[in-house]
């Protein structure tokens, strides 16, 4: 995987705990950064040579490609956790990385299990999904999870400028914005959730529903993926909280207008067509097609191994067909690739023993010596392969359950530069409402999804390319740094307004 190096212009990073040498140390800090991103992760990863020496790699993802200019603009520092469990929590030092300040947020395995693992991927996760999988609720989770909300609001305070903006980030930090307000109440404070918002009728059901929704109001502009999440949001402080609301303005009882939003996330749409474009590329891309027997037609799907996905019902509808000798092993070859993810989590664990043995099944049934009928991949990729993927592909199947936006679909388009190819999108995943020109599909429907991919495969190339045409036109009217500006100016608008 190519990463870039960073270069660490301060300090080793050593954990202090608090206390007096923290204090010391913040004081030079206090007050600087003009814009603070605080999110559950840093955009590096710490990692440790064989020799135990500790350096950072750049992950690489839209959000810290959309900020990165603005951060830069306006001072900017970035708050989250480095990924790795520490024996001593608290606050690390800060260090620099081209201009960019990233100051690392420690969580001890303890916290990872309670709060990432359990709180977060185990009772949030699957219940803000549609309940997906059966949310867990457990008391000490909680617990952690406000711990360490704490911690990162605790950490803002501490950085942010007088009146500096301050933008929270995801479900992990709903809590952040209440108490950060009321330690900085001079701060413009942003919240945006990656995630879908549900429902009522589910968000009922967390024990700590009121405390998640007043750390929320703590902001002054609440952003989500959809209209449908923001409009989920505002009718529960209404029913829940009491609050008086009109149209997407919520009236806090300490008399300020919170407003929430829907800001559809993204993708770096020119860093993608120009990968695309590259001759790497193009040549690896022909190269997978040549690997895979040069068959007429390739099926590609790219996910997280997460259930909300519908992995299952996507490969079921695809084997079926193949089944039925609607599609030729040989002709017709369907790629799946799924990145490890959240592998502690139980429910993950599950999912993967069902995919391997639905594989497993479907190439003893119905694939030929050396020509599996489903190509399956339990790995994650540089973005430069996964840019060949979808170069390779004729059809893109995205068949969530329930998904936030999925950036998968958007880098698929984005890599389409002759407009061809299908998008076989989920009604349900978030980005279905812009690229409504997609093949869009009900997961939980099998017979619709096979009739759908079918359709996609014998449609009339003038037909895709007109699709094709009209989905990246969409794309590029809205690309991730468009996204951070409208939000980051709709933030200071809440600003003049309060
Ligand atoms: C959450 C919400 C929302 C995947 N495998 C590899 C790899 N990826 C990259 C993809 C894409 C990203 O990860 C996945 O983004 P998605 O949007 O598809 O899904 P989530 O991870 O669930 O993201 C989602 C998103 O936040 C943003 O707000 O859209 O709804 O659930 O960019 O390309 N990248 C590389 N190798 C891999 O193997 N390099």
């Amino acid at each position: 995987m190519q990463v870039r190096r960073l270069q660490l212009k301060v300090r080793e990073i050593q954990p202090k705990v608090r206390g007096v040498c923290i204090t010391a140390r913040v004081r030079g800090m206090t007050g600087s950064a003009d814009l603070v991103i605080v999110a559950n992760r840093l955009p590096v990863d710490q990692v440790r040579s064989a020799t135990g020496e500790v350096a950072w790699q750049r992950s690489p993802g839209g959000l810290v490609s959309a900020l990165e200019p603005v951060m830069r603009q306006r001072d900017g520092a970035w708050i989250g956790w480095p990924g790795v469990a520490e024996d001593e929590v608290g606050s690390y030092d800060p260090f620099t990385e081209d201009g960019l300040t990233l100051v690392p947020v420690g969580l001890s395995g303890a916290e990872i299990e309670e709060f990432y693992e359990g709180f977060c991927n185990a009772t949030l996760w699957p219940l803000y999904h549609d309940v997906v999988a059966p949310p867990e609720f457990h008391r000490e989770w909680w617990d952690a999870y406000v711990r360490v909300n704490r911690r990162f609001a605790d950490r803002a305070a501490e950085i942010a400028a007088p009146g500096a903006t301050v933008w929270v980030h995801d479900y992990q930090l709903q809590l952040v914005p209440q108490m950060l307000r009321e330690m900085r109440p001079d701060v413009a404070i942003g919240f945006f959730l990656h995630i879908p918002f549900p429902p009522s009728e589910l968000f009922m059901q967390v024990p700590w529903r009121k405390e998640i929704l007043e750390g929320m109001l703590g902001a002054d502009l609440v952003g989500f993926q959809v209209s449908g999440a923001a409009a989920n949001f505002v009718r529960l402080t209404r029913s829940l909280v009491g609050l008086r609301t009109h149209r997407d303005m919520v009236m806090t009882q300490d008399r300020r207008s919170v407003r929430a939003t829907a800001y559809p996330i993204s993708i770096d749409v020119q860093h993608f067509e120009k990968l695309a474009g590259s001759e790497s590329v193009i040549a690896r891309a022909a190269q997978i097609r040549r690997s895979l027997g040069d068959p007429e037609r390739i099926l590609l799907g790219i996910d997280r191994l997460d259930y909300t996905k519908g992995i299952l019902p996507r490969l079921r509808a695809y084997s079926e067909l193949v089944a039925e000798g609607e599609f030729r092993i040989g002709e017709t070859v369907f790629v799946q690739v799924a990145t490890p993810s959240r592998e502690r989590v139980q429910q993950y664990q599950v999912l993967r023993n069902q995919v391997d043995q639905f594989v497993g099944r479907v190439n003893g049934d119905l694939g030929a010596l050396g020509r599996p009928a489903i190509s399956y991949l339990h790995s994650s990729f540089p973005q430069h392969e996964m840019a060949a993927l979808y170069r390779a592909a004729d059809i893109m199947v995205v068949t969530p359950f329930r998904d936030g936006m999925n950036l998968v679909a958007k880098e698929y388009v984005a890599c389409r530069l002759n407009d061809d190819g299908a998008l076989v999108l989920s009604e349900f995943a978030g980005a279905s409402e812009e690229l409504s020109r997609a093949w869009l599909i009900n997961p939980y429907d099998i017979n619709g999804m096979k009739s759908t991919i079918l359709a996609a495969s014998r449609a009339d190339p003038k037909d895709t390319t007109r699709r094709m045409k009209a989905l990246r036109r969409t794309l590029r009217d809205n690309d991730v740094a468009q996204w951070a500006t409208n939000f980051l100016t709709a933030l200071e608008e809440m600003r003049q307004l309060q």
